[in-house]
């Protein structure tokens, strides 16, 4: 068993419930159990070039899994299609992005992988719901959850709500 933290985020499409939606899905995912939920969380957009696109809401979730890290890839990006979502150009908007932050204390690096996610310590919409269900872990190769969210408070992020259930 792995423990493994997922990002969730949303800004198509009614996001609250493309949220809700897919901690269903996770939560129903062979071999896999989830352990904890973050709040849902509101940002703006962070985007290349100033293009405007709606507010996201984020999250994190906790899993326990059997899955192997790309297999669990397959199952998130399977989620993903099954909830609408294309493949869009980078940093494009999205009805649902499921990013595998970290899976146990392993460094990943394929080619469709890299674990701990690239961005994690740059975005605040996924460090802050990563530090309410998770403020004493380690990040391999990295500082401290609370070091890292020190490092950019300036990024404006608000809790707006909880999952269903
Ligand atoms: N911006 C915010 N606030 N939240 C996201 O989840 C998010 N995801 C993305 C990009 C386009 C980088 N911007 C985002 O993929």
């Amino acid at each position: 068993m792995t423990i493994c933290y997922i990002a969730l985020g949303s800004n198509l499409n009614q996001p609250l419930q493309q949220l809700n939606a897919a901690k269903q899905a996770i939560n129903n995912l062979a071999e896999t159990k989830l352990l904890a939920c973050s709040s849902i969380y509101q940002s703006q957009a962070l985007t290349l070039d100033n293009e405007q696109q709606n507010d996201y809401l984020n999250a994190v979730l906790e899993i326990e899994t059997e899955l192997a890290a790309e297999p669990l890839l397959d199952a998130l990006l399977k989620i993903e299609t099954e909830q609408g979502r294309s493949r869009q150009k980078r940093w494009g908007a999205r009805t649902l992005d499921l990013d595998i932050l970290l899976y146990g204390d392993q460094c990943i690096q394929t080619k469709r992988l890299t674990v701990p996610h690239i961005e994690l310590e740059n975005r605040k919409f996924v460090l802050l719901p990563l530090f309410q269900i998770a403020q004493n872990i380690s990040i391999p190769g990295e500082r401290t959850l609370k070091e890292l969210l020190s490092a950019i408070s300036d990024q404006k992020i608000v809790k707006v709500s909880e999952f269903n259930g």
